[in-house]
């Protein structure tokens, strides 16, 4: 039995970077049905795709899965573009049937009025130092390729699973900070355009909350956290997440050689402190000195 929503929004899947979890959305989207898809940007990754990433079977699948929502279910799917879909700006407005290609959305719903944006143009309204800027975009697929590859040993010391980015991102001031100042800029931004929501991401944190009376709504990502903002028929919104929605669990995949992942839970609630303790030393000298430098160069 399908879960019916009204609308599903999902962003930063990232295809064409061995991170993307695209199989998992795939299930996801088999087991929900909506009215309305919108694709909130950085779906396809087109820098990595010109460095140094591949286009893989599983990310044209999900495509498939999309269009499939379109021919059976006539689902509306609104795509927008991210910085990392920029390539899109050249092709956009485009509309091919029930598929939108557009920078942005006004989404009225419940007699609410939302602005739904990826959340890009926060960085160039600011000179925050930003997290993934920080990081770089290479220093950011590192930290996941450690990521996977700190907690295949963990697993086989039968540790639990450990974020080792989400973790970076709590620790580090500036990370934090930059994340709090993203939201609180892009609630003004909505309120500014007279609207009483605003839904992006860019962030890869998922929010549901309200900000000096306007709604903030964040949908997360597929590249770790794999989650999605829902919207009910009364116009009601909640965060959920793959593993909640009755997903199953991360498996291997022979082509990227991504390792089995355990329920995200547990990468919320960092158990052994004082293992994760040597680790801050680690995260500030490997991967933040050599990108502080220059945080306009390469944004997230
Ligand atoms: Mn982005």
């Amino acid at each position: 039995m399908k879960t019916h929503y009204k609308t599903l929004i999902i962003s930063d899947l990232h295809l064409g970077t061995s991170g993307s979890k695209a199989k998992e959305l795939g299930r996801f989207l088999k087991l929900h049905t909506c009215e309305t898809l919108i694709l909130n940007g950085d779906i396809i990754d087109g820098w990595q795709l010109k460095k140094s990433g591949k286009w893989r079977r599983k990310h044209t699948r999900f495509f498939t899965r999309m269009l499939k929502m379109i021919e059976q279910d006539n689902t509306k799917v609104f795509y927008l573009r991210g910085n990392h879909d920029d390539f899109l700006d050249q092709i956009l407005p485009l509309q091919i049937g029930n598929l939108h290609i557009q920078k942005d959305l006004l989404y009225e719903s419940a007699d609410k009025k939302y602005w739904i944006t990826h959340g890009d143009i926060f960085d160039s309204v600011t000179s925050q130092f930003r997290w993934i800027a920080y990081l770089g975009d290479q220093g950011y697929t590192f930290l996941l390729w450690l990521n996977k590859w700190l907690n295949y040993h963990r697993r086989r010391r039968g540790l639990p699973y450990f974020s080792l980015s989400q973790y970076v991102k709590a620790r580090v001031k500036s990370a934090v900070s930059y994340i709090d100042d993203f939201e609180q800029e892009l609630a003004k931004m909505a309120r500014a355009k007279g609207c009483d929501g605003i839904i992006c991401g860019h962030i890869h944190k998922a929010e549901n909350r309200m900000i000096d009376g306007i709604h903030y709504l964040n949908s997360g990502d597929w590249v770790e956290t794999m989650s999605a903002l829902a919207e009910d028929e009364a116009g009601n919104w909640q965060v959920i997440y793959y593993h909640e929605a009755g997903g199953q669990k991360a498996v291997p995949e022979q082509e990227t050689e991504t390792l089995p992942e355990q329920e995200q839970e547990a990468a919320s609630k960092p158990a052994d402190t004082a293992w994760a303790a040597g680790l801050k030393t680690v995260a500030f000298s490997a991967f933040l000195s050599p990108h502080a430098s220059d945080p306009r160069k390469d944004t997230p």
